[in-house]
């Protein structure tokens, strides 16, 4: 991917109102395009996290860490602070940052692979630490990245590279609810499932984004969203029945709403 050198800025659009962000066409936290397939819901979810950093004030002492996946070329556009390590261990490095400068506001943005495959213990032992954090995970139920492969938040029965025929659970075992597994544990203060598929989820996707900040800010824990993201490429739907696929997929199953609000 190339980051665009032709940014334009609109010096002759009227100023927002003291205290209100004006309505974007382009978000600005984000400098310039993504390189993500065409339905997507993953740049979805990318300017409803930096938007609620924005909404929230908190940009400048926000610091990301980014896993391995599709979203990783992220880094590239977000104008955030940002590290990208290892597979599956940004809990424990935003858990080493947010400790060094706990007036920071950390947070985390993981893949399902990342997150659930290749670091579940990281999330988990975070969690339970009580680490006052802010993991955000894209599910889409495939290693993206690597050409649709089936994860650990796979469903019973969805067609994945490596599923063929649909995820069988004699053969390749259940799904793991990670935010469920999270929520249960003492350590956390905000943990929630939601999905970009429909506008109404996209409002309420920023609406949990900012109480799970909100919840870092008040110093409760370890703060998780879970939000569900559109695949199409790893789904082999079409990308305008993206959002439908999910819904009778991934949304029906895992159920969407908060699973823990305060401790
Ligand atoms: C240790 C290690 N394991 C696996 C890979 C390959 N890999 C890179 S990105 C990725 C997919 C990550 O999937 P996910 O976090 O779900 O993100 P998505 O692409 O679906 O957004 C994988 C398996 C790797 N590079 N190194
Ligand atoms: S492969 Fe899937 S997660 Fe990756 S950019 Fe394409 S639609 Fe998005
Ligand atoms: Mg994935």
């Amino acid at each position: 991917m190339t980051v665009p050198t032709d940014i334009t800025i609109d010096t002759t659009a009227p100023p927002a109102a003291p205290g209100v962000r004006a309505a974007a066409a382009h978000p600005d936290l984000i400098l310039g395009e993504h390189s993500l397939c065409p339905g997507c819901g993953e740049p979805v979810a990318l300017r409803l996290l930096l938007e609620t950093l924005q909404d929230l004030g908190i940009v400048q002492r926000s610091i990301g860490v980014v896993g391995h996946g599709c979203y990783g070329s992220f880094v590239r556009i977000m104008d955030v602070d940002v590290l990208q390590c290892l597979h599956g261990r940004a809990p424990s490095c935003a858990t080493g940052i947010k400790r060094v400068r706990p007036e920071s506001v950390v947070f985390t943005m993981q893949g399902d692979g990342d997150m659930v495959n290749e670091g579940l213990q990281e999330v988990l032992h975070s969690a339970a630490r009580g680490e006052n954090i802010t993991c955000v995970l894209f599910n889409n139920g495939v290693f993206g990245d690597t050409g649709g492969q089936q994860t650990a938040t796979t469903v019973l029965g969805q067609r994945t590279k490596t599923s063929l025929d649909g995820r069988d659970a004699e053969q390749h075992g259940y799904p793991i609810p990670v935010a469920d597994l999270v929520a249960s544990l003492q350590g956390s203060g905000y943990v929630a499932r939601t999905a970009v598929s429909t506008p109404a989820g996209v409002a309420q996707t920023k609406r949990m984004l900012r109480r799970a900040f909100e919840s870092q800010l008040a110093g409760e824990g370890l703060s998780l969203v879970e939000i569900l993201t559109m695949c199409p490429t790893g789904w082999f739907v079409p990308a305008a029945e993206g959002p439908t696929y999910q819904g009778s997929s991934m949304e029906a199953v895992y159920g969407l709403g908060e699973i823990k609000a305060g401790r």
